[in-house]
Parts: C-alpha cells; sequence; structure tokens
C-alpha cells in the first residue's frame, strides 16, 4: 500500500511534464534548500565577524561560495563542521517536509491571499524557536526553524510583493503587532485573463498601483475551483484554477514558471527575508546561543555526558565521578578540547533527573559536586530512564558515559532507547561496578541505606547490548578500579575522534581485522573490552607486537583495567591489520582524531514499478534493495569510492556502487540490506592537490549499528506546540511487510507527560493499522521545554521492531508581541574636531509596556563604548541603560529583548540629534542574484496530492528521485 502510493508520488514527480522542478546540485533555479542555506551561511559569518570583533580578534571572510566548513573555519570552529553542515541539512529538510505535511493548507504557503493566517504560523513559529533557544533546546529550535522558513520564502514566490518593486522584504512577516499590507478583498478582482507573454503582466495595474496586496489561488482537482471571481492562480500544470478565467498564473517559484521571469528577483528577496528572520532569532537568543543553535561552538564541538545512579550504593562511584570530572576540567578546559557543552542526568528509584546542560564548568562541577548516594531501595533502578533523557538532551553524535552498579528496573525502555540511540548517532559507554565474579570487596559501612547484592553477569548484558549497538563500551570494573577506568576512557574520548574500525564478536572468534589509516590521522588508538583477548599487530610497514609484549615497537602505550585495555598506536599511514585470538566475548574499536568524517541518511527504494526514493528516519526495511546519502564533513577535497554495509557482529558485508553528485554528497546504491545489525564502512580518497598521486586512501566507520525492520511506523508531522494542560493528538500509522496478528504498540515520553495510547493494533499479514496517540504537558511546564516521543512497534513474534520518534516544543500562548521601548534620559558630549580627545554618553530608559513581559536583555549590537544596565530603583519595570564611548565611536545601538524574545533595536548619535527607532533591527538588502553552483537546489512550492498519503518520503529522496532521472 505505502509502496504503492510512494510509487504514484514519485512517478508524478519524475515525469517532469508537472514542471516540477526538484533537483539536487544543478538547475537553473533557486530552491527553498538553497534560500535557506544562502541565508543560514551568510548570517552565520555575520554573527561570528561581530564576535570576533568584539573580542578584538580579526576576522577573515571565507571565499565565496560560502560552505558549512569554511564558515566553520572562519568562525573558528572547525571541529564543529559536522555538526554545523547537520543543522544546516536539518534545517532544509524541515523546510521541505511543509510541502509534504500541508499540500492543502494554502496559509503554510501564502495561497489563496491567507496571509494574516500565513503569517500566524511564521510569528507562532518563531516564538517557539526563541522559547526553545532560551532554554538551549536547540534541536527543537531548528525543526520550527526550518519549518516556518518554507513558509516565509513562498510569500516572496507566491504573492505579488515583488510585482509591485519592493525592494525589501516585508519585515511585518515576522512580527504581529503590525499591518502586512494593504490586504485585497475577497471581491476585489486581482488577475485579468492571460495568454502567452501576456501573462508576465496578468495582475491587474490598480492592484500594482495601489499597492495592494494579492497571492495566487491554488486547486489539485479539476472543475471544481474555489477561486473567487478575478481573482490570480498561482499556475502551473498542477494549479487548476488557473484554467479558469482569469487564466494564467503568478508564481515565481522557479525560472519556467508563470511569472519565472521574476524568480531570482524573489527568491534573492526570500534570502533577505530568511536572513531577516535569522537576525530577529539572533537578537532574542544573543550571538553564542545562536551560534550554539547552529550547531557551532569553540572548543571540542562535543558534550561531556555523564548519566549516575545516585542510589545508597553509589558512594564511591560518585568520588570517582566528581574527580574525573574536576581533572577534566582542570587539564581542557581553555583548550580546543574542552567540552562545548556538560550534560548532566541523575537517576534513582523511583526518581530520575532532571537533566543539568550548562556550556560553563563551573555550573557543572557545582551540579556534580552536589551529588550524593542515597535511596533507591531495592537493587534495580531506573537506569534506562535517566539515559533516555540523556539521549534526548545530548546534542547528536554525542558520546555518554553512565556509572551504574545495578540493572536495570525499566527494562521496558530497552526497545526506546535502542531506538533513540539509532536515531541520535549517540555513544553510550556503560561504567558498571559491582559485577558478580570481579573481586571481592568488602561491604562498605557506609552504603547502610541500600543493601547491596551483586549483579550477576546476565543483569549486565542489557548494558553490554546498547553498548555495542551504540558503538560504545561496556566497562566493567571493580569500585576501587572506576576512577582509573574512568578517567582512561573519558580523558581518551573528549577529542574529535572518529571511530576507524569496530566490531564486536559473541561467542569470542579468532578473526583478522583490517583498517586503514590516512594522513590526517593523529593519536591512533585502540580500544578492546573483553577478558581474554590475545592479539598481534601488524603494521603497514610489516612490523608486528604481540598483546603479551608492551614493549615492542608499535604500542606507544597501553592502559588496561577491568575488562578493558586501551592501545596508543604509534601513528602510521597504510593498511594495519589486528589479528584476534580469543574464545571469549570481545569488541574492538580503532579510534583517531581527524577532521575528516561522515553524516549518511538511509533512503529506501520503492517497490511500486517506478522506483525512486524514501527517507528513512528510523529502520530500513528489511529485504529490499536500498539507498545511502553520504556526506563528507571536515574536508572540500575528499572522494568516497566504496560505502560497505558490515554486519556488527560477523564478517557479513554487502557493497554498494557509489556515485558522487557533488558538494560533498555520494550516493551509493545496495541490491539488500543485511538482515544482521550492521554498520557503515566508508573508504575514499583525500586529494591532497590535484593530481591522483597525490591521493591518499582513507576509511571511517559509522558507531551506531543499524537494523533492517518488515515493520514500518510513520506519524504525521511534529509542527503543532504543545500547549500546556490541552491534549494534543498525534496520529501515527504501522505497516507490516509480514505476517499480521496483534502488534505491541508503546508509547513514551522523555518527561513523564501524561500520554495515552493504544496498547496493540491489529494488523493484516502485508497490511497496515492507524493509531492516535495523546499528548498533554502539565499545565505548570515553561514554555520552551521540548518533549520527545518514541512511538513503537513490535510484531506478533516479539522478533522485530520499528518506531517513529518525534519532538514537540510545549508553548504557553503569547500575549507579548510588542518590541521593548527605549526613551533617552540623557546625551551629553564635548566632541571636538579631534575625536580621540572627547566623550559622549547616553542615558536611556527601556520598559516593555504595560502589559509586557518584561526587559529580559540589553546588549549592544554596534559601539565601541562601554555600556551598564541596572533597575530604577522605583520601578522594577524598568531598566536603565548607560553608555559611554568616544566620540570616535559616534553611533550605537541597543538591542533590546523582552522575556518572549521580541527584539526592539535603539540606535543614538552624536553625529546629528538623536534617533530612536523601533523598527526591526534588520535592514538586510536584497542579495545578488547569484548563480546555483555547487548547493542543493530547485525545489518548488507545491507538491502533488498524493504525496499527502506519502509520509514517509520525505526531501532527500524527492530530491534524488529527480535527480536520478534526471542525468
Ligand atoms: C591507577 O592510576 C594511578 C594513578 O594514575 C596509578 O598509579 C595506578 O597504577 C593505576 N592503577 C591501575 C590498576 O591501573
Ligand atoms: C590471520 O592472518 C595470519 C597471518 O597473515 C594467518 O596465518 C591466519 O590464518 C589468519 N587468520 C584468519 C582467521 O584468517
Ligand atoms: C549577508 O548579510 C548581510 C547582513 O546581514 C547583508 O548585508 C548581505 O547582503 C547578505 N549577503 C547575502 C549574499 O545574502
Ligand atoms: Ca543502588
Ligand atoms: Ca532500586
Ligand atoms: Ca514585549
Amino acid at each position: 500500500m505505502m509502496s504503492g502510493l510512494a510509487a504514484l508520488c514519485l512517478l508524478l514527480l519524475q515525469t517532469g511534464a508537472f514542471g516540477f522542478n526538484i533537483g539536487l546540485f544543478g538547475g537553473d533555479s533557486l530552491s527553498h534548500q538553497m534560500i535557506s542555506q544562502s541565508a543560514v551561511l551568510n548570517t552565520t559569518v555575520q554573527v561570528c565577524r561581530a564576535m570576533a570583533l568584539a573580542e578584538g580578534i580579526d576576522f577573515t571572510f571565507p571565499p565565496q561560495p560560502f560552505t558549512a566548513e569554511s564558515v566553520a573555519v572562519a568562525c573558528q570552529a572547525s571541529k564543529s563542521s559536522k555538526s554545523f553542515s547537520q543543522t544546516i541539512s536539518l534545517i532544509q529538510k524541515n523546510n521541505w517536509r511543509v510541502d509534504i505535511f500541508h499540500v492543502f493548507d494554502s496559509m503554510y504557503h501564502f495561497d489563496d491571499e491567507s496571509f494574516s493566517e500565513g503569517r500566524k504560523i511564521i510569528t507562532e513559529g518563531l516564538s517557539a524557536v526563541k522559547a526553545s533557544n532560551k532554554l538551549q533546546n536547540f534541536g527543537a529550535a531548528r525543526q520550527k526553524l526550518g519549518e516556518i522558513l518554507h513558509t516565509l520564502q513562498d510569500f516572496y514566490s507566491h504573492s505579488n510583493w515583488v510585482e509591485m518593486e519592493n525592494k525589501l522584504p516585508n519585515s511585518n512577516l515576522i512580527r504581529s503587532d503590525t499591518s502586512i499590507g494593504n490586504i485585497a478583498a475577497k471581491t476585489r478582482a486581482t488577475c485579468r485573463n492571460c495568454n502567452g507573454d501576456d501573462c508576465k503582466n496578468n495582475i491587474l495595474e490598480d492592484i500594482l498601483q495601489e499597492k495592494i496586496l494579492t497571492s495566487g489561488y491554488f486547486g489539485l482537482v479539476p472543475f471544481i475551483s474555489t477561486k473567487p471571481n478575478g481573482k490570480c492562480s498561482h499556475g502551473g500544470f498542477l494549479d487548476q484554477t488557473s484554467r479558469i478565467e482569469p487564466k494564467g498564473g503568478i508564481n515565481k517559484d522557479k525560472r519556467s514558471a508563470s511569472h519565472g521571469h521574476l524568480h531570482f528577483t524573489a527568491a534573492n528577496m526570500a534570502i533577505a527575508a530568511t536572513s531577516e528572520l535569522l537576525e530577529d532569532v539572533r537578537g532574542a537568543a544573543g550571538d553564542r546561543a545562536f551560534l550554539q543553535m547552529m550547531g557551532l561552538s569553540k572548543g571540542s564541538g562535543k558534550a561531556l555526558c555523564f548519566v549516575i545512579d545516585t542510589t545508597g550504593s553509589m558512594r564511591d562511584d560518585i568520588e570517582a565521578v566528581k574527580d574525573v570530572t574536576s581533572s577534566i576540567i582542570d587539564s581542557k578546559v581553555g583548550t580546543e578540547n574542552e567540552p562545548s557543552v556538560y550534560i548532566l542526568v541523575p537517576f534513582n528509584d523511583p526518581d530520575f533527573g532532571p537533566l543539568t546542560k550548562t556550556t560553563d564548568p563551573k555550573v557543572f562541577r557545582n551540579t556534580i559536586n552536589s551529588l550524593s548516594a542515597s535511596g533507591g531501595g531495592d537493587t534495580p533502578e531506573m537506569s534506562l530512564s535517566g539515559l533516555q533523557l540523556a539521549l534526548t538532551g545530548a546534542p547528536l553524535n554525542s558520546e555518554i558515559f553512565l556509572f551504574t552498579d545495578a540493572p536495570a528496573k525499566d527494562t521496558y525502555l530497552q526497545s526506546t532507547v535502542l531506538a533513540l540511540i539509532e536515531r541520535t548517532k549517540t555513544v553510550v559507554n556503560f561504567m558498571i561496578t559491582n559485577i558478580l565474579g570481579s573481586r571481592r570487596r568488602r561491604q562498605s559501612g557506609n552504603d547502610q541505606q541500600q543493601q547491596q547484592s551483586r549483579m550477576v553477569k546476565s543483569d549486565a548484558q542489557l548494558y553490554r547490548d546498547l553498548a555495542q549497538a551504540s558503538g560504545g563500551q561496556a566497562i566493567e570494573v571493580t569500585k576501587s578500579d572506576l576512577p582509573n577506568a574512568t578517567s582512561i576512557i573519558t580523558e581518551s574520548s573528549s577529542p574529535s575522534l572518529v571511530t576507524l574500525l569496530q566490531a564486536a564478536r559473541s561467542p569470542g572468534k579468532t578473526e583478522n581485522f583490517t583498517f586503514t589509516v590516512d594522513e590526517s590521522v593523529r593519536n591512533l588508538t585502540v580500544y578492546l573490552t573483553g577478558s581474554s583477548a590475545i592479539f598481534t599487530l601488524i603494521s603497514p610497514s610489516g612490523e608486528s607486537q604481540q598483546s603479551t609484549d608492551m614493549t615492542g615497537a608499535l604500542i606507544a602505550a597501553s592502559q588496561s583495567v577491568g575488562n578493558f585495555k586501551t592501545l596508543q598506536l604509534k601513528t602510521q599511514v597504510g593498511l594495519w591489520e589486528i589479528e584476534m585470538v580469543s574464545t571469549s566475548p570481545y569488541s574492538l574499536k580503532v579510534v583517531g582524531e581527524t577532521p575528516i568524517d561522515f553524516l549518511f541518511d538511509f533512503l529506501e527504494v520503492s517497490q511500486g514499478p517506478f522506483g525512486g526514493f524514501d527517507v528513512v528516519d528510523n529502520r530500513p526495511r528489511a529485504g529490499v534493495n536500498s539507498t545511502l546519502m553520504v556526506t563528507v564533513t571536515g574536508s572540500d577535497t575528499t572522494t568516497v569510492t566504496e560505502v560497505i554495509l558490515v554486519e556488527s557482529l560477523g564478517s557479513g558485508e554487502v557493497n554498494g556502487s557509489v556515485e558522487a553528485q557533488g558538494g560533498g554528497h555520494f550516493l551509493a546504491q545496495f541490491d539488500r540490506i543485511p538482515s544482521q545489525e550492521f554498520v557503515v564502512l566508508v573508504k575514499g580518497q583525500n586529494n591532497i592537490g590535484s593530481s591522483k598521486e597525490s591521493s591518499v586512501m582513507f576509511q571511517r566507520q559509522s558507531p551506531t549499528s543499524i537494523r533492517a525492520s518488515t515493520v514500518t511506523v510513520t506519524a504525521g508531522d511534529s509542527q503543532s506546540v504543545l500547549v500546556p494542560g490541552t491534549p494534543l493528538s498525534v496520529p501515527f500509522s504501522v505497516t507490516t511487510d509480514g505476517v499480521g496478528g496483534n502488534f505491541r504498540i508503546q508509547a513514551t515520553n522523555d518527561r513523564g507527560f501524561t500520554l495515552t495510547s493504544p496498547s496493540t493494533l491489529f494488523l493484516e499479514t502485508g497490511g497496515s493499522a492507524d493509531g492516535t496517540v495523546n499528548l498533554t504537558a502539565p499545565l505548570d511546564t515553561p514554555s520552551g521545554t521540548d518533549v520527545t516521543l518514541t512511538v513503537e512497534a513490535e510484531d506478533p513474534r516479539g522478533a522485530d521492531t520499528n518506531y517513529v520518534v518525534l519532538r514537540f516544543t510545549v508553548l504557553k500562548t503569547v500575549t507579548d508581541f510588542t518590541q521593548p521601548v527605549c526613551q533617552q534620559l540623557s546625551l551629553q558630549s564635548n566632541c571636538s574636531d579631534d575625536c580621540t580627545l572627547s566623550m559622549w554618553e547616553l542615558s536611556v530608559q527601556v520598559t516593555d509596556g504595560a502589559n509586557g513581559t518584561g526587559i529580559d536583555r540589553v546588549s549592544l549590537r554596534q559601539g565601541n563604548g562601554t555600556m551598564n544596565t541596572s533597575l530604577d530603583a522605583d520601578n522594577k519595570n524598568i531598566t536603565l541603560v548607560f553608555y559611554n564611548a568616544s566620540c570616535c565611536s559616534p553611533d550605537v545601538e541597543l538591542l533590546v529583548v523582552d522575556r518572549v524574545g521580541n527584539v526592539g533595536s535603539c540606535v543614538y548619535s552624536v553625529r546629528t540629534t538623536a534617533t530612536v527607532t523601533t523598527q526591526p533591527s534588520t535592514s538586510t538588502q536584497p542579495s545578488t542574484s547569484t548563480q546555483p553552483s555547487t548547493s542543493l537546489v530547485s525545489v518548488s512550492t507545491r507538491v502533488v496530492q498524493s504525496f499527502l498519503p506519502c509520509l514517509s518520503i520525505t526531501i532527500l529522496g524527492l530530491i534524488l528521485v529527480w535527480q536520478r532521472v534526471t542525468f
């Protein structure tokens, strides 16, 4: 069913007869993708520049056109280039999805003259973005940002804004308290019937002269038009309203569109409007938080994330974590390996959380130091609940360390945690103490609150399985060895480590593994877990070293504690071999420090007669051929030549055929997906020079294991915000390629919000069924809180599970739409001809009006002077601002932000008399037209009717379909 519909959707796109311009790295038009990327890169550069100047650091603009890589370097955050790339593609995906989830909702596209409804989507979404950023929920902010940018950009393509010869974007689209413009009455004619070239001028003269705003009507159903008399149509093959008089259309989606002659004007206006919205988000968040939202941060670009059992038996372990935290902070703060964000989640029984997230190492240290061990009742504890919270709160691709000495009590969350590991590609390391079989230790008299009963080996298996699936280690040590083990693993894993090879064998197996080390790799390290692994290492130059010989030529240093061993290898470029000999289970992981890494998205080939792809947001479908999109990060000169799916626990491999797509993107086609869990191995060349001879082989591997499934779970969009106290219905559907029966449904959220969900759904063999989850946030939930909902479906045999993971933002209804205002109290100067000898000073009071939420922040956007703020002694609603500067810096711009993120700007100058503005601070000029070169290009604005059921078809898939057919 699913695939048939998908194929139909794709057919409609592929024929091209519809004129949809859905292309990837070519085409002659600007897409939502391109528009968003251009604005994001440009705004980010401006923010980095401003921050550099404020810190007195020189700033060098990257060459045009900007890339994620070059911007990250210019921002001195090259270690975050991967997360920056990922942020951009996330924004692009969520932008695209508006066309999938809201095909018929005219207001999402500013069609049908739905101006105030369209603006409401933008401004409500903007409030959610600001609220999310305020609570550092950047993932939620990115998602919502992508969504609202779609609607904002569509305004310029679908309305007559550029036909009215406006030179600047409509700033009122990102505000709620102003007029959008003079909107045409429903009864007023806006277009004339037209034919051929005449259609460039089909908007009525009086509409243009009087600057009356209109937009095209759009309808897919022939002969039934909702277009009022005399109105303009969207235009194009699919739009049936454009066949009804007045015929013709006005959209500027691409160059061949009805008003395609204005395509670049509209697209560049959309870039300027996008930049303006981003500037508003920046003003509300502050520069540093804005960059964090973009995935850019100073330091390692990684989170240091601890999940800690705080029950009575954990006293020693908590002390060990305190020590290692102190030593990490002492040794790394101020270096490029400093963690970019610190996260802590305690768990106990029955309580767990809250999650603490901070960029301030002192705050983190204090939070850790305030932990104490108590409670917990019986032996098992709520470890998976704690882990779930960390997985949803940490940035993508993080590494988490979980400390416990007890089995999980909440084992029902195992599949949920696994789903979240897969979705977020997070590595989880378990530090497990007190396992039976370790050296017996006298019970500490301090642990009176909790009976200490040892974990048996099988209790730890759940942790081992999760570690293995995530590409992490399950380290089993005595409590006395924990400090050493913790410092070894955390010290060695914080910098920009990437995985070159990873494998696990259970039961153990004698096997030879090889891995290629390229010139970019530093600090080559091998992690081994397992009780009795013996190995021989062979270097590219043919030297070898046995595990029994720790003084040989290849191993620079090694450390061993419990079941865990690390070997630091003397880095040699070329092909290494490691021959493992062990009958007991082991895991092997080879990592190195290098900027070059990769991102991947699984795509699934549809079964229908026309082929095409679905992007897979969960487990890819078993038993069918498939496609992977691989994106290289950290290098603009790297080529992927091989993509291989390698079974995580065995030696089975499936090779893909690779096609370069430009811009660091590669497509790999596979005949089948392995039936066992597997990892993605990428090999290629790093072309340092231009000649082939200077290229060096490299390999990288995904730490996270992936599983295929015969079950599919899909849900509608997660665009709705969650209003505290009001249940939100989330419809979902489950499809199976396998046997029918009762499928077990489990819906959980990471906040403990109330939810209702069916516990089973009945599916016919090969059939599907629908369900609904109702989720309610408590009334006192702060705006900006995000909640992650995971809905899982397990087949009747309990052998196969799939899931969908959705993120929602909680937002109280916003009632404050107005910006704070400034009132000048005094401006004094003694400026003379020699400005270096004279000063000026300014005093301003800032208020947010009687019904405002109050002043949150006043900051300096422009001006080299000194600013101080204080609250008025008599009226705490008034913020007083004092500014003084040299007369050589005669201008100042204050950004004034209220508690819901309305941003005002006040500009004063000593050049002339003072001026006050409360306009949005941005006045972005429309940029000059740029021809698309290397970036994602051309997603036109509306998708066909058949898309609606095709919920699992998403951006990349659609782009790729066209790409394959066209090139
Ligand atoms: C633990 O670390 C200390 C200090 O770093 C070291 O002296 C000791 O030998 C280590 N113990 C083990 C078992 O590795
Ligand atoms: C591993 O390599 C060694 C030396 O090349 C060889 O003798 C041995 O048979 C290999 N073992 C396996 C399991 O392939
Ligand atoms: C980049 O942004 C700046 C200000 O934010 C603007 O002046 C400039 O025109 C923009 N350039 C492009 C290419 O969008
Ligand atoms: Ca305990
Ligand atoms: Ca307990
Ligand atoms: Ca306000």
